[in-house]
């Protein structure tokens, strides 16, 4: 029997009495109590020694609102005085983000993932890293994304409270601050500078919201024009699983091409992993298409709809493989606002996601002529960010966009964006349409046949980058971040996949806005996928980088799930065999075409395994489409002249 069952009736200070004996008696059997001349080698608590460290480091927990604390690291260079801030919050771990290598210097500390390092050491702010509500090291309860209090978050508190309330414990415990709070971010910490400008501290000066998680269904991480990004279901699972993120995704396929048609459906394929216990990945699964679920969160409708009180710089990289649509979209929504000028910036830069804050002189076989990211944080970023958070510096005289021209490879300082009609207003573009022949050209088609045709077979759906296909990474190896700028030969040279060409140019042809797509196409199924790119063909040989020899560089290109065709909040299914009008954005390019370039445009109706399948028979909810509902369908593109395909292109300079 325990020692510790008790006997009726004893007293509690009995029982105190009685397991200290017991403790002790246990413990009289442990080693460390018969050998006590043989102790642990680790000390009850090890007090690193930091005095030549150039920077003091403190560990606290800032409560919110409601009483939840937040774990905050806090880095402030030794001997500063009257130092700005500069707050990033995040779901990716703050511990992390603040020790990239562990040293005595902060830059190698802060050398990583969202910390533009060279600017913070060298403008000397003091660095402030938080995990947000309920992961790692914060309490409370998590939310991908936490939608601000109402509809659909019924809690008195969303990261626009818990920003408010950190910038304002932040301004009252740290003696060394001037008062001055900037907060900036990429991807999901791209998402909190955002939320900070709803109802801000007084004590926020600026906001760099970069790369940001925007509209989840529209344009960025979890849908494209309602196609689902399945590969996104691991980031899912670990990021909601755990506080910790300590649960980890497996697979037994080397090609994520193969663990995808495995489990068929990307719902099947939850179910099978057992995320049915996951809050967000049920949210997802009830929620297909472009209902409140969707519209209530996205930001850029949100900011629409605040009063703007603090700067913003939007930063948008033109090939950003995750969150393409959300800085552009915040910078439409709140540009309006920006009545007296000089209250919301852009810069565009030729990066894939977040590569601002890295190495910038080429992405993929693509070379830009010089580090832009390295510029991008001197030139910009820096003078920036001094303008408002350290005491007495200038005005930083930037443009209200700048942005860098692939093709021609300059930095432009512009006074607008777009610079030509874009999507939405044909009427000003230039009309590049699909021929016969799969030919591209200005000219209307005239004669010639009617369509080009093509087999889509979801069991052999059409990879977005060759094959073995790499999970989303970005670990040694992992060239997850270059899948946008991949050589399009391997899809030019398939049967499903339709490839139109233009004549080389003779002169250079400027693009600056978000082409649109206007597809005139039927499928033999009841709903079907259209993928659509915009590409730059480079001539057959480039004496300065051979490889480049014919390289097929798309510019733009995204997917529209054709069951949204009449609209994104209902899917419906698509009358079979009748040519029917596809019109969506596709994101913005600022690109010179050169001469001796030709114009590519691709059409095909799978992009496997980023997005999901699409079963080509109207299904309820393609998440639990059963194998047979995966059907071959014959798809037809039309160049007549009653139905002509093209793409309106955002031409500038004629
Ligand atoms: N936007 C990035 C991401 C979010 C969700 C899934 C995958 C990537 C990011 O926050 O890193």
């Amino acid at each position: 029997m325990s020692p510790y069952r008790l006997a009726a009736g004893w007293k509690p200070a009995w029982f105190a009495l009685l397991f200290a004996f017991s403790a002790a008696g246990q413990a009289a059997d442990t080693p460390q109590a018969k050998y006590p001349d043989y102790p642990s080698e680790t000390p009850a608590k090890f007090v690193p020694a930091t005095a030549s460290f150039d920077y003091v480091q403190r560990d606290v927990m800032i409560p919110m609102r409601d009483g939840v604390k937040l774990h905050t690291v806090i880095l402030v260079p030794k001997g500063a005085r009257h130092a700005g801030i500069l707050l990033t919050r995040t779901p990716y771990d703050a511990k992390a983000l603040t020790a990239h290598t562990m040293s005595g210097h902060l830059g190698p500390m802060l050398q990583g993932y969202d910390n533009p390092a060279d600017v913070i050491v060298e403008d000397g702010y003091i660095r402030v890293v938080q995990d947000v509500r309920g992961k790692y090291g914060s309490e409370g309860d998590y939310v991908m994304n936490r939608p601000v209090h109402g509809p659909l978050n019924p809690t008195p508190v969303d990261d626009a409270t818990d920003t408010y309330d950190t910038i304002d414990w932040l301004v009252k415990n740290i003696p060394e601050s001037n008062g001055k709070v900037g907060t900036l971010g990429i991807s999901y910490d791209g998402f909190e500078p955002l939320m900070a400008l709803v109802n801000p501290h007084p004590a926020l000066k600026v906001s760099v919201p970069m790369n940001p998680m925007v509209d989840g269904w529209m344009g960025d991480d979890w849908f494209h024009h309602g196609a689902f990004r399945q590969q996104n279901m691991s980031y899912i699972y670990e990021q909601t699983a755990s506080r910790d993120n300590g649960i980890k995704w497996w697979t037994s396929f080397h090609d994520e091409y193969d663990l995808f048609m495995h489990f068929g459906s990307a719902g099947e394929l939850g179910r099978q992993y057992g995320m049915e216990q996951l809050g967000f990945w049920n949210k997802v699964l009830a929620h297909p298409a472009y209902d409140s679920f969707w519209s209530g969160q996205a930001v850029d409708r949100l900011l629409a709809a605040q009063p703007l009180k603090v700067p913003v710089m939007l930063v948008h990289s033109l090939w950003d493989q995750e969150d393409i649509y959300g800085a552009l979209a915040v910078y439409r929504a709140i540009k309006p606002k920006d009545t007296g000028g000089g209250m919301v910036k852009l810069v565009m830069g030729p990066w894939h996601h977040g590569q601002q804050i890295g190495e910038g002189s080429s992405l993929g076989a693509i070379r830009f002529g010089s580090d832009t990211a390295k510029y991008f944080r001197e030139k910009i970023l820096r003078p920036y960010l001094a303008q408002y958070l350290k005491d007495g510096a200038p005005d930083a005289g930037l443009a209200p966009v700048t942005a860098f021209q692939t093709g021609s490879n300059q930095w432009q300082r512009l006074d607008r964006w777009p610079l030509a009609c874009d999507s939405g207003c044909a009427a000003g573009s230039r009309k590049l349409y699909l021929e016969p022949g799969q030919k591209l050209g200005f000219a209307a088609p005239a004669t010639g046949a009617a369509y080009d045709e093509y087999v889509s077979d979801p069991a052999h759906p059409v990879p977005f980058r060759a094959r073995p296909i790499q999970p989303i990474g970005y670990d040694a190896g992992q060239t997850w971040s270059q899948w946008l700028v991949d050589d399009q030969r391997e899809a030019s040279g398939r049967t499903d996949v339709l490839s139109y060409v233009s004549e080389p140019l003779t002169a250079p042809l400027t693009i600056a806005g978000a082409p649109e797509v206007n597809l005139v196409a039927s499928t033999s199924g009841t709903d079907s996928d259209w993928v659509v790119k915009l590409i730059d063909v480079y001539p057959d040989q480039v004496a300065e980088q051979p490889e480049m020899g014919g390289y097929q560089l798309a510019v733009s290109m995204d997917i529209l799930r054709g069951r949204y065709r009449e609209g994104f909040a209902e899917a419906k299914p698509i009358a079979a065999n009748q040519p029917l009008a596809y019109r969506f954005a596709l994101p913005a390019a600022n690109h010179v075409f050169l001469p001796g370039h030709r114009i590519m445009v691709q059409v095909q109706s799978s992009w496997f395994p980023l997005y999901d399948r699409n079963p080509q028979t109207f299904v309820p909810n393609i998440f639990w489409a059963r194998p047979a509902d995966y059907a071959k369908a014959t798809q037809r593109v039309y160049h007549a002249p009653d139905k002509a395909s093209f793409i309106a292109l955002p031409v500038i300079g004629g």
